[in-house]
C-alpha cells in the first residue's frame, strides 16, 4: 500500500519502530501501571491510593504514572488477588477479612488483641508480614500494608448493652465477624463496598468497623448510635502483579520499596485522624450519639468474652503448622513498642 508522500506504510512502520528502539531523549520513557480498588473514591483505601500515586510520580520524576480505579470500576473486594495475580491490574488493594482463610497469618491482626490505633496495627502489620514472609504473598509483590482503626458499633437503635445486640443484625466481615458472634448478634458478612446499600435498605441494621465511614460513606444519615467497643482491626494490603514488578527498573523497585513501610505508617495516621474528625462531624451534623462502655462492660466484652478466639485462633493455626503462638507474642510486642508503653 502507497501513501500519498510515496512511502511505503511498510517503510513507514520499520522508521518508526526503529524510532523506539532509539535510547535518548527522542525515547519518552515512561511506565503506566494500574492500580485497582474496591471501595468508592472518598474512603481510606481511595485517598491512601492516591497519596501513593503522587508521590511514586514525584520521587520517579514522571518516569511512573498511575492509573487509579477506586470503587471497584477495574476489580471488585473479592476478585482483588487473583485478579492482580492473574494481571487484570497491575496493583490492588485488598482487605484480608473478605478471605480470611486465604491470609492466614497476617489475619492474626483481626484478633481482639487490643491495637490501640491505624498507625500502631499499620507498622505492627508490616514488621509481621516482613518477618514472617507469608506464603500466601508468593505469587505478588506487597508494596505496603496497613490496618483500620480499632472497630466500634454503627447502628440504626441504641446498643447499650449485650441484650440490645441480642439476635441484631449487624454487617461484619473475618475476625471481626468472630467477634460480633460471641456478643450475640446476628452476624451478617460483606466487604464494605456492598454495605451501603445493604444498610439503606434495611438488609442490616449497623456495620461493626471503623468510625471513618461515618463520614467518608454517610453511614451517619443512617446510624445515629456509635457504641465504642474499640476492639478489633482489620488489615489490608497492596499488592502487585509479580510480571509487572520484574518489568521494574531496579530505580524504580527501590522507591516502590522505600515507600513500603511510609505508606503504612501514613496511612495509619490518616485514618486516626479521619476517625476523629468523623466522629465530631457525625456528632454535629447528624447529632449522633456515642456510647461508650463501663469498665466492667469494656473488661466482659473485650476480654472475658473474646478471649477464646485468640486461643482457638492458637490452636487451630498450631494445627496448621504456622508458629501462631508466637504471631500472636510479636504482635503484641511490636504493638507495645510502637505505642511507646514499658514492659508490663
Ligand atoms: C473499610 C473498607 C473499605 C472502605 C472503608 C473502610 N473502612 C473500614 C474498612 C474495613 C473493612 O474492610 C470492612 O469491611 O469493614
Amino acid at each position: 500500500m502507497k501513501s500519498k508522500l510515496g512511502f511505503s506504510t511498510g517503510l513507514l512502520s520499520a522508521v518508526l519502530f526503529a524510532l523506539t528502539l532509539m535510547p535518548g531523549p527522542l525515547q519518552a520513557k515512561s511506565i503506566t501501571l494500574s492500580y485497582a480498588n474496591f471501595p468508592p473514591a472518598p474512603t481510606f483505601p481511595c485517598v491512601q491510593m492516591e497519596r501513593w500515586k503522587e508521590e511514586v510520580e514525584k520521587r520517579t520524576d514522571g518516569q511512573v504514572s498511575v492509573q487509579t480505579y477506586p470503587g471497584g470500576t477495574l476489580l471488585g473486594a473479592k476478585d482483588m488477588m487473583d485478579g492482580v495475580i492473574q494481571g487484570q491490574a497491575d496493583i490492588g488493594c485488598l482487605c484480608m477479612a473478605y478471605q480470611p482463610g486465604r491470609f492466614k497469618i497476617t489475619n492474626g491482626l483481626a484478633l481482639p488483641l487490643r491495637i490501640p490505633n491505624a498507625r500502631v496495627g499499620s507498622m505492627v502489620l508490616w514488621d509481621i508480614y516482613q518477618k514472617y514472609q507469608p506464603k500466601a504473598f508468593d505469587q505478588v509483590k506487597v508494596l505496603t500494608m496497613f490496618t483500620t482503626a480499632p472497630s466500634n458499633i454503627m447502628s440504626k437503635k441504641p446498643i447499650r448493652t449485650l441484650g440490645d445486640m441480642e439476635g441484631y443484625d449487624l454487617r461484619a466481615s473475618g475476625g471481626a465477624a468472630q467477634i460480633l458472634k460471641k456478643w450475640g448478634a446476628n452476624q451478617i458478612g460483606m466487604p464494605m463496598s456492598e454495605t451501603p446499600p445493604a444498610l439503606q435498605k434495611g438488609v442490616v441494621q449497623g456495620v461493626f468497623s471503623s468510625l471513618e465511614v461515618m463520614k467518608d460513606l454517610k453511614f451517619a444519615e443512617f446510624c445515629p448510635y456509635i457504641t465504642m467497643t474499640k476492639t478489633v482491626l482489620y488489615p489490608f494490603a497492596v499488592v502487585m502483579n509479580m510480571d509487572a514488578w520484574n518489568k521494574l527498573p531496579q530505580d524504580v523497585q527501590k522507591v516502590f520499596e522505600e515507600l513500603g513501610p511510609q505508606q503504612a505508617s501514613w496511612t495509619g495516621t490518616y485514618m486516626d485522624r479521619q476517625v476523629q474528625e468523623s466522629i465530631a462531624w457525625s456528632k454535629e451534623k447528624h447529632g449522633v450519639e456515642v456510647i461508650e462502655l463501663s469498665p466492667e462492660q469494656d473488661a466482659r466484652w473485650n476480654k472475658t468474652l473474646v478471649a477464646p478466639i485468640v486461643d482457638s485462633w492458637i490452636e487451630d493455626h498450631q494445627a496448621k503448622g504456622i508458629p501462631a503462638a508466637k504471631v500472636v507474642k510479636d504482635i503484641r510486642d511490636f504493638s507495645a513498642m510502637y505505642n511507646g508503653e514499658f514492659v508490663n
